[in-house]
């Protein structure tokens, strides 16, 4: 039997205003009775407004709700326009009318009431998608939050829970998603055998009803391993032609496939570099494929030398993704997007933004996010994530466009999804802002994360203000005290090998993975000047200038960019390491601060959800602790510095 699950942010609970009458909704020009849009009305007004009797088309109705598609909008667009009496919803496709449907939802539910509204919006981002990491055997890589929902024992799951988690993502507008892990060679199961294309086929449909294409992450090497074909060198035709009757295969029986996505060439995945190939050479192959069925490659940039000897100060992982790339920029087909992660490395707590979104100037490009939380706390810790995303969306390049923020380079965003099949989704409540925030961000990243974070907590929470201020607060302030705890200046890693959760300040220092901080008794961090890796010198001026001198880098990406002496003066006016110090003993603060004010929350939120978050904030402050005194020790006998303020520091 399938476990229970929450409806999140779709619980809908009765409105507390009084309404009695009838209630008709019109379905005009082109809106079938049976679309999303729809029944999404129903199940929500029914629910809101438990008094309403519902009807269809009645003109004479109390309140009425009109639909309509409109040709003059933009497919994803929509307008909506409310008052007390009625509102009408008009979309350019069912799409589009699905999202405008579901912000009156949300209308109604924060503003509680029958309100005021007139607007006009479609997404900013084409394309807005969520990456599962979710492997056939229904393990999850990275997975915080309980076994896949998409897979157990190499079987697709269908069930009322895949309605519920396509609901929930319409809802916050997501339109794509890749349901299976990118990491994909070495699965027992090809998802490109036609023993799999009906169920595919059912969730694609599916999927398709809530306005989602259905991706598959596929392995560069499928024509040796699904097809039997001795190479799979892009440039060779039989391997050409074994995609393009693949493309045929699959896309004629499964509806709604969007496309595939491709790990090649990273971290043991097959890819075009094995034939003495480029990048270009490998996704344009499968793009061609692709295109008689309108489908779209999705190729990840995530692509560096995982086998470095950490003695070799020459090579720079956080330039591959960009030394790979820039080159080809102009040469790949329109229905090719590159994945690039938000920073050059991995999802650390603080990277500075991937220089390849300013520089690929003729390619599609989405943005990599990651709500897993994989490096910020395994969704033990809270670390509310969409400040940042969206400071990195807002952020300029500097490329000499007019336009010339990363939001303004790309055409989509993904992100690794922080979902399982634990009760709340996401193993924490809190995590779910992550995952809701992430679709309303790429929808209007004109929103503040203030604003997108405060309708989830209305939501989920209701109006109760002092839930709201709190839960706001500890949200608001997670990110900054999660990096105050761990990890100083933009240093990354630090963590305990393969699993990534607490503290090891050597972890990964002499390993082959490129990931070092460099730290001896004199200085930490690394040079990435045109007199170090020449990292800096990717971005374009003035940011390369900045960013290669500590006296101009900012000081949250300082030991990111150089190498500096434990006595260099911050522009804050502390010394390198005094900061170090302050910043955990204040991180560690702030943790126990969050955990006194979710305690004081009991009562006021629901037991189950008050159980869960004392579990979580209680392991936060042990492990900000141990962050604390093992990265403080560290630095205190490598530098033999004392703390200004006399703190033990073990
Ligand atoms: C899916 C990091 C993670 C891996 C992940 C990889 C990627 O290295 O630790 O688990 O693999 O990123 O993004 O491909």
């Amino acid at each position: 039997m399938e476990a229970a699950y929450s409806k999140l942010w779709l619980d809908y609970k009765p409105l507390d205003i009084p309404f009695s009458g009838s209630l008709a909704i019109r379905c005009l020009k082109g809106v079938r009775r049976d679309c999303a849009a729809v029944s999404e009305l129903i199940t929500a007004l029914s629910t809101l407004l438990p008094g309403a009797e519902l009807t269809f088309g009645a003109d004479s109705a109390a309140f009425i709700v009109e639909l309509d598609i409109a040709d003059y909008l933009s497919p994803e667009g929509y307008t909506l326009s409310a008052d007390e009496r009625g509102a009408s919803v008009s979309g350019g496709s069912e799409a589009g009318l699905l999202y405008g449907v579901f912000d009156y939802i949300r209308a109604l539910v924060t503003e509680q009431g029958l309100t005021r509204i007139s607007r006009k919006v479609s997404p900013a981002l084409p394309l807005r998608m969520l990456d599962h990491w979710d492997n056939a055997d229904g393990s999850i890589e990275r997975g915080y939050s309980g076994r896949s929902f998409f897979f157990r024992d190499n079987e697709i799951i269908i069930s009322d829970r895949t309605v519920q988690y396509a609901r929930l993502l319409a809802s916050v507008g997501i339109n794509a998603v890749a349901i299976n892990n990118v990491n994909v060679r070495g699965e027992a199961v090809r998802f490109l055998t036609s023993a799999y294309y009906q169920k595919l086929d059912m969730l694609g449909e599916l999927l398709g009803r809530w306005g989602i294409s259905l991706y598959l992450s596929v392995d560069f090497s499928a024509p040796m391993s699904v097809g039997g074909l001795p190479a799979a060198d892009p440039l060779d035709p039989a391997v050409q032609s074994w995609w393009r009757e693949k493309a045929r295969e699959i896309f004629s029986s499964v509806r709604g496939l969007g496309g595939f996505l491709v790990k090649a060439d990273s971290e043991g995945q097959p890819g075009p570099y094995a034939y003495g190939r480029d990048h270009a050479d490998g996704a344009n192959m499968l793009a061609r494929a692709l295109k008689p069925w309108g489908g779209k490659v999705i190729w990840r940039c995530f692509v560096y030398n995982c086998s470095q000897d950490w003695r070799d100060t020459r090579t720079d992982r956080a330039c591959a993704g960009y030394n790979t790339f820039a080159p080809l920029d102009g040469h790949f087909d329109d229905n090719v997007i590159l994945q690039v992660k938000n920073g050059p490395m991995d999802f650390q707590v603080r990277e500075p933004v991937h220089p390849l979104f300013g520089v690929m100037k003729n390619t599609a490009l989405a943005a990599e996010f990651q709500l897993a939380q994989e490096y910020t706390g395994q969704q033990l810790h809270v670390c509310c994530l969409i400040p940042m995303f969206r400071e990195i969306m807002e952020f300029r390049m500097h490329n000499g466009r007019d336009k010339d923020r990363v939001l303004d380079m790309i055409s989509g965003a993904a992100a690794v999804s922080n979902t399982g099949d634990s009760f709340c989704w996401t193993g924490s409540e809190l995590a779910g802002a992550n995952l809701y925030g992430f679709g309303r961000l790429c929808f209007q990243p004109e929103l503040s994360a203030e604003d997108i974070i405060d309708e989830w907590v209305t939501l989920m929470f209701g109006g109760n203000e002092e839930v709201s201020e709190k839960l706001l607060y500890i949200l608001l302030g997670s990110h900054e005290a999660y990096e105050k705890y761990t990890v100083p200046l933009g240093l990354g890693w630090m963590c305990k090998p393969n699993h990534h959760y607490g503290p090891d300040p050597w972890g990964y220092e002499f390993d082959r993975w490129g990931t070092y901080n460099r730290a001896d008794r004199d200085a930490v961090g690394i040079d990435r000047s045109g007199r170090g890796t020449g990292y800096s010198e990717l971005y374009y001026p003035p940011l390369c200038d900045i960013y290669s001198s500590p006296e101009t880098c900012p000081d949250e990406l300082l030991l990111f960019f150089c190498r500096v002496p434990y006595t260099h003066v911050l522009k804050s006016g502390k010394t390198l390491i005094q900061h170090i110090y302050d910043s955990h003993f204040e991180g560690c603060e702030q943790a126990e601060e969050f955990y006194r004010l979710f305690r004081s929350l009991e009562g006021s939120i629901d037991a189950e959800t008050f159980r869960n978050g004392c579990e979580r904030f209680k392991e936060q402050l042990r492990c900000a602790k141990e962050w604390r005194d093992i990265v403080n020790a560290f630095f205190h006998r490598l530098s033999g510095i004392e703390d200004e303020h006399g703190r033990r520091l073990y």
